[in-house]
């Protein structure tokens, strides 16, 4: 008897802390009409699979095979972006409506709950938990560089109070099977960016790359942020080559996780200052240049007086 009421107690107690542990999760949904607060606020709409791929490759650049899985008001295009974001324009994709993604700041839990399926890949990266509500946008593109180079913010209403949970919302870019969005040889998500939890607390992770919205100084509903990160992979010119960006809730379907990706950068070639160092071309160059010889000259005379 003494048994049976510990483990009645025990079962009563597990309860309890689930049902008020779940209860914190359902998160505040925004209203459909919720409309940017100002004209600096980033805004974003849904958009199709083929219209966000050939934004992101950039004009002239050929795209193919366009797939959206998720739900449709996951992935869209944003705009007006710099003030809050650090990158003007381009695509969206989130666990939640990229609608929500516009300021003010008016809730620290702002969630849609889809009940889509996850990611497989993305479960491979969260390995203790599996994912929920995946938004994945894929295409085949021909790029006309042998690299691409995009810049990228991750956000999330995760941010600061699940940082260090099972709450971790992940995403990836896989370039031709590689994840290229990494910091420091790890995924990027909540708990490998983050300056801690509560905010400005140990252990952190990686926090130069973190900006914290909690006070809601940037119009964004995003309580949290990266600075914007590069993502470079290795691509074949001229041929097909395929790009996978997903991302998603991790653990439950709460608390949106949103990444912006800039426009136009995928398929274009590297940037002529990339390609090749500034001081080895104009002026400086023919400066650098005419040094050299001098100094090769000055030698030669030198061993000429030597062995004379
Ligand atoms: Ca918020
Ligand atoms: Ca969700
Ligand atoms: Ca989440």
């Amino acid at each position: 008897m003494k048994l049976r009421t510990s483990a009645f107690i025990g079962i009563c107690f597990t309860l309890l802390v689930n049902t008020s542990y779940a209860s914190n999760r359902f998160g505040t949904t925004k209203s459909p009409a919720a409309s940017p607060s100002s004209p600096n606020a980033v805004s974003a709409l849904p958009g199709t699979a083929t219209a966000l791929a050939q934004l992101l490759a950039g004009p002239g650049v050929p795209i193919s095979n366009a797939t959206l899985t998720g739900d449709p008001s996951a992935a869209g295009t944003f705009s007006a972006g710099l003030p809050s974001i650090g990158i003007d324009s381009g695509v969206v994709l989130s666990s939640g409506r990229v609608a929500d993604v516009a300021g003010p700041n008016s809730a620290p839990d702002t969630t849609t709950d889809f009940s889509t399926p996850g990611d497989a890949d993305l479960d491979t990266i969260l390995t203790t938990t599996t994912s929920f509500d995946a938004i994945v946008l894929e295409f085949d593109f021909v790029p006309q560089g042998n690299s691409t180079t995009f810049s990228y913010v991750f956000s999330s209403e995760e941010y600061n109070e699940y940082v260090n949970s099972s709450f971790n919302d992940v995403f990836a870019f896989y370039v031709n099977g590689v994840n290229c969005a990494l910091v420091n040889g790890n995924p990027v998500s909540i708990n490998s960016i983050n300056n801690g939890n509560p905010f400005g607390s140990l252990p952190n992770s990686n926090p130069q790359f973190f900006v914290n919205n909690e006070s809601g100084t940037l119009d964004t509903e995003m309580d949290g942020l990266t600075t914007p990160l590069q993502c470079t992979a290795s691509v074949n010119p001229g041929v097909t080559n395929h790009i996978k960006l997903a991302i998603a809730d991790a653990d439950d379907t709460s608390l949106d996780s949103a990444v912006f990706i800039q426009a136009g950068s995928i398929g274009a070639p590297p940037a002529a200052t990339n390609a090749m160092p500034v001081p080895t071309t104009g002026l400086w160059g023919l400066l650098l240049l005419g040094g050299g010889l001098f100094g090769l000259g000055l030698t030669a005379i030198q061993r000429r007086i030597t062995r004379n």
